[in-house]
């Protein structure tokens, strides 16, 4: 209704409203404050943990105010807006990245030191928000991070997993074990509970027509999702976004009929039922695992999501034909696919518009990327599965494909092998619901992100609705990630000395990356580079000491340091560099004291987790652990190797490795990685690249410069051919690659523990080899050789350090959201006043 508003007195209201608290002063009155009222403890009684809190409620509250405003005017000015759904977003810590964007780390420092705590201690008293795998949900932080900052409406919607991803252990005979992450147990001051913001949420049940033919969608279970906002400061600006993320709970709080029938135990499982769905994050990165519950948990949100967005619009007082004026829903991956037929259903069977009219909707209003060309990552859905859980949509999808195949058989008149192929429904006992399919024909636009990655996507995947649609359905946005949290925020010595350097204000190239150019005519400088390099060692430092704190053990700072961190998958080929470090250990071993001292030292890192169920993966960091056992140990070795293992990689582990890397390495089979998005970090922060040609890789080579990337392995368009070779032409290992076969038979012989445990992973390459080890372990180890070399002339390597983070502006998540913005969404910058 349009009441009167304000109600009440105006002026009371005015009165009542606060600005933000951004001197010192101000400040620590306000923490005092919520020690006292939000924690309700006093100064005698004050922790770090509790000084954290309250310090960042006191955050909180001028985030808040800025968030107000932000939906405010987006509420008054009605723009189009972009919803960004994603069923992970791996967030890491908050504070920091919320006390930079403000513009208030210095005064929150100064404030903290007068109450007797040091910011630096509080900020690590912060649990990471780990609700994500890897670089899927980390792309979607970065972009959230980007839309505020460029000052677009962009909203996400996720699940509040009371537990992110597992912790990691790492058992003393090297195996990982899994450990819950509970990572609320404490208090999380940046959530908003809201509890008018609710949905019913239904599952199983009938789908039925009445006598006027409309359908009706009925009995089974209800579930209520429930609304928590985090809010998306954005950097140098007022404008702050929201994350939605829905939690579920029971409809009623109990079963109330069991209870009444005294079946308490029932009624408290029904309960259980509907709290488990937005319990725990799938700990899968690249793979599907096909189990109802993670089917549940896609429905769940996308209809939650939809059930707000449509609930929005509908407070505009628009006919339902110019909702794609007004929202751009990005289907991040096919995990929201379900969107689509929801909406159907929403449009059909709620809101009476007819079909062909709610379908031109839809397909003006989704627009989808895809993450990866693997297979085992391609979601499918049981047929029988998804009718018992989702009957309506089963319905709505079939009709969706009925008339979709009858436009193929139009354009391409008598060719049934084409239409199975492109058909929703699988063939097959059981038939099976291809999400990326109806993704595609339910969206407006459809990308990869790299170049690469696009192109393989037309020509496999995409290939038949190319030949459908047209090219200019398909697209490329290649990825980027934020400057703000990995460059300024995990690198502040860098981040000071380029300001200094560049002499203009940090805001100014933390929002315009290619500005880092200017550093490209000091990239030669002595003095510079002196400066250059003490960053680097003060960073490397900064992780020794870490390493020590962690695992009890001294790592030689002053070592090259060599870094592979990624979730721990085959085609990634952690492998290719264990097998490369046992390599370099062996050489080493069978040199003299004195040829030794020629040799580069160098320490390795390792560190990503492997899905619990992914045996090969988890031999893979059993290897590498006693592997670093076994070397770390030997004396005659000591000074120019060590390897280590890092438990339980996060975002803020990487917030410590990314800085400290000399090089970084980005090894996977051509063709396979999408793009990576921790190579553009690594880069940013000065660190070489040792990668194969894939992914983002390529692009990175192309801004910086192929001389500045330590390139190797074959390329994308041998692949097929190498595999092919493998599996009718095999040739035997040791004649194809006896440097790698030596290094088999030794863990084989029981050079790093019981050899037999490691069978399983030495047969994948010594037989099928899917992934190429045989084939680049060579080039790879040659690869190796010229890293050594350059880094022996510190002047020419740090030149390259430089270059290569001048040169890496594209790779800024701004640049990648605003192409979302003007080429997918076409939604443009509201700035809050
Ligand atoms: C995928 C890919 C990565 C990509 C990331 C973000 O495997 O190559 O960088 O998404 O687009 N599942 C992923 O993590």
């Amino acid at each position: 209704g349009k009441e009167k508003w304000p109600r009440g007195d105006e002026k009371v209201w005015k009165d009542g409203l606060r600005a933000a608290d951004d001197d010192v002063p101000s400040i620590t009155k306000s923490i005092v404050h919520h020690v006292q009222t939000s924690l309700s403890r006093q100064a005698y009684n004050l922790d770090d943990l509790g000084a954290y809190q309250a310090t960042a409620l006191s955050a909180k509250d001028n985030m808040l105010l800025n968030w107000n405003e932000t939906q405010l005017a987006y509420t008054r000015k009605q723009p189009k807006r972009a919803y960004y759904l994603c069923i992970e977003y791996l967030m890491g810590r908050t504070f920091d990245n919320a006390l930079l964007n403000l513009g208030l780390k210095d005064q929150y420092h100064e404030g903290v030191g007068k109450l007797g705590f040091n910011l630096e201690d509080l900020l690590t008293q912060e649990r990471d928000a780990a609700l994500g795998n890897g670089g899927l949900g980390r792309l979607a932080a970065c972009y959230l991070d980007s839309s505020s900052s460029q000052e677009l409406p962009v909203w996400g919607y996720s699940l509040r997993y009371k537990y992110g991803i597992f912790q990691q252990l790492i058992a003393p005979d090297g195996s990982q074990l899994e450990a819950p992450d509970p990572w609320l147990e404490h208090l999380n001051p940046f959530e908003i509970p809201r509890y008018d913001v609710q949905y019913e949420i239904r599952f199983y049940g009938q789908a039925e027509r009445t006598a006027d033919g409309r359908a009706v969608w009925s009995g089974g279970q209800e579930v209520l999702a429930l609304a928590y906002d985090v809010m998306i400061p954005g950097y140098g600006t007022k404008n702050t976004n929201n994350l939605r993320l829905w939690e579920s709970k029971p409809k009623r709080g109990f079963d109330l009929q069991s209870f009444n029938a005294g079946d308490y135990e029932r009624a408290v499982e029904a309960s259980n039922s509907a709290e488990a769905i937005t319990s725990v994050l799938y700990p899968n990165d690249n793979t599907t695992f096909g189990k109802e519950l993670r089917l549940k948990q896609q429905y769940f949100w996308t209809a939650a999501s939809l059930a707000d967005i449509i609930r929005r619009f509908k407070s505009l007082e628009k006919p339902f034909s110019a909702l794609p004026d007004y929202a751009a829903i990005q289907l991040n991956d096919t995990h929201p696919t379900l969107a689509i037929p929801e909406l159907m259903r929403i449009l059909v069977d709620e809101e009476e518009v007819p079909w062909n009219s709610a379908w031109d909707i839809v397909t003006n209003t989704f627009f989808f990327t895809n993450h990866t060309v693997l297979p085992e990552a391609l979601e499918k859905w049981p047929v029988p599965l998804f009718e018992h859980l989702l009957p309506r949509h089963l319905q709505i999808i079939y009709d969706i494909n009925m008339t979709f195949l009858q436009s193929v058989e139009k354009k391409f008149p008598g060719d049934r092998e084409r239409l199975s192929r492109m058909s929703l429904i699988e063939e097959g006992f059981p038939k099976q619901i291809r999400m990326a399919y109806l993704a595609i024909i339910g969206s407006r636009k459809v990308n990869g992100v790299a170049e690469l990655h696009s192109q393989l996507l037309k020509a496999t995947i995409c290939k038949d609705f190319v030949e459908f649609y047209g090219i200019s359905k398909f697209g490329n946005v290649t990825n980027g990630v934020t400057p703000r949290r990995w460059l300024d925020q995990c690198n502040p010595g860098l981040s000071a000395l380029i300001t200094e350097t560049l002499k203009i204000p940090k805001s100014e190239w933390l929002k315009d990356l290619k500005k880092l150019e200017g550093l490209i005519k000091y990239a030669d400088d002595p003095q510079f580079q002196k400066k250059w390099a003490a960053v680097k060692q003060t960073n490397k430092e900064r992780l020794a000491q870490y390493v020590e704190a962690t695992l009890g053990v001294k790592v030689n700072a002053k070592a090259m340091f060599d870094v592979q961190v990624k979730r721990l998958h085959e085609y990634k080929r952690q492998t290719l560099n264990i097998f490369g470090v046992i390599h370099r250990y062996f050489t080493l071993k069978a040199m003299t004291p004195e040829e030794r001292k020629k040799a580069n030292p160098r320490v390795v890192f390792f560190a990503g987790k492997a899905a619990p169920g992914y045996y090969i993966a988890k031999l893979v960091i059993r290897l590498i652990v006693n592997v670093a056992r076994v070397v770390n140990a030997d004396p005659d070795t000591k000074d120019y190797l060590e390897v280590y293992f890092l438990p339980d990689y996060s975002v803020s582990l990487a917030e410590l490795l990314v800085p400290a890397s000399n090089i970084s390495q980005h090894i996977s089979t051509a063709g396979t990685e999408a793009s990576g998005t921790s190579n553009m970090k690594f880069c940013l922060n000065g660190g070489l690249l040792v990668g194969t040609v894939d992914g983002a890789n390529i692009e990175i080579g192309e801004e910086i410069g192929e001389e500045n990337v330590f390139f190797f392995g074959h390329l994308t368009e041998a692949v097929e051919d190498l595999r092919y070779q493998h599996t009718y032409h095999p040739v035997p290992i040791e004649q194809k690659c006896p440097a790698l076969a030596h290094v088999l038979n030794e863990i084989s012989a029981g050079k790093f523990g019981d050899g037999q445990t490691y069978e399983p992973l030495l047969n994948t390459v010594r037989h099928h080899d899917h992934y190429l080890l045989t084939e680049d372990f060579q080039s790879y180890i040659d690869a190796l050789k010229l890293v050594d070399e350059a880094y022996l002339n510190q002047t020419t390597w740090l030149k390259k350090s430089i270059i290569t983070c001048a040169k890496m502006g594209k790779f800024s998540s701004d640049r990648a959201i605003l192409d979302y913005a003007e080429e997918y969404w076409s939604i443009e910058p509201l700035k809050v006043e």
